[in-house]
């Protein structure tokens, strides 16, 4: 795996960070070493997958990056006749991804599609997930990519959304981001790497609070949802329909 090193000189002029051919050649180092709980989130995926895949159905990855929420869902499926799409706008993680996940996927078939999620039609699908995405596209666009994840889904279809969070609270939203900076410091980022992608990354993640996320699972039709994990500023949710 290689290191993720992109932001460790020192640079007056950051530039907005995008997933370029540079941070896909390190995002497993990157998402290992910056999302709390990250590995957790996956391996629960492969759990929820064999409790809620259904036969001859769709699974859907959106903004699937290297594919592993991809893979998970794969070692989880327990059925025929299921496809599992994995959609990426980013062509550097696509061609990664497809590298990656070749010779893996054995109990599926899969499509790797390099695409806005926006663009794509969500159908017959018994899991959805959002792992860590929603959070960049614009804010006028999740209430409709919510609608169709809820329209897309079969009854008893599973919906697993994860997001970095933002507090009304002050004092709670700047000790939550604090801790996860200690939680990237503990992972060997200098205090350099972790301000400067800071910089790097603030407009181009959105972060939203629960209350925002549930009242939009709740206007998108979802009624049977909680949190299944916090982890600092970054939470989890199921949502069954
Ligand atoms: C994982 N889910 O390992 N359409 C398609 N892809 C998008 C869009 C969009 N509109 N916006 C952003 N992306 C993965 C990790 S990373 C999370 C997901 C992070 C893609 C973007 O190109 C990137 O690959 C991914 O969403 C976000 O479980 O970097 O914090």
């Amino acid at each position: 795996m290689n290191k993720d090193k992109i932001f460790s000189k020192e640079n007056k002029n950051i530039d907005q960070f995008e997933f370029n051919e540079e941070v896909a050649d390190v995002f497993e180092d990157m998402l290992h070493r910056s999302i709390p709980s990250y590995l957790s989130t996956i391996e629960t995926l492969e759990f929820l997958t064999k409790q809620y895949i259904q036969p001859n159905s769709n699974c859907y990855d959106l903004g699937c990056s290297l594919g592993e929420a991809s893979l998970a869902i794969e070692k989880g499926i327990n059925v025929d006749g299921c496809t599992i799409f994995a959609i990426d706008k980013s062509e550097a993680m696509v061609s990664k991804c497809k590298k990656n996940l070749r010779n893996k996927i054995t109990n599926a078939s899969i499509e790797i599609i390099n695409d806005d999620i926006l663009n794509i039609e969500i159908n017959n699908a018994s899991i959805v997930v959002m792992n860590y995405t929603l959070q960049f596209l614009e804010k006028n666009q999740r209430q409709l990519i919510l609608n169709k994840i809820y329209n897309g889904l079969k009854d008893g279809g599973l919906f697993l959304l994860s997001e970095k969070i933002t507090n009304k609270n002050k004092l709670i939203r700047e000790q939550l981001i604090n801790l996860h900076h200690d939680f990237k410091y503990k992972n060997s980022y200098s205090r350099l790497e972790i301000s400067q992608k800071r910089k790097a990354i603030e407009e181009v993640l959105i972060c939203d609070n629960k209350d925002t996320h549930e009242l939009r699972l709740k206007k998108a039709g979802f009624k049977n949802f909680d949190l299944w994990l916090q982890h600092f500023n970054f939470v989890s949710y199921i949502a069954i329909k």
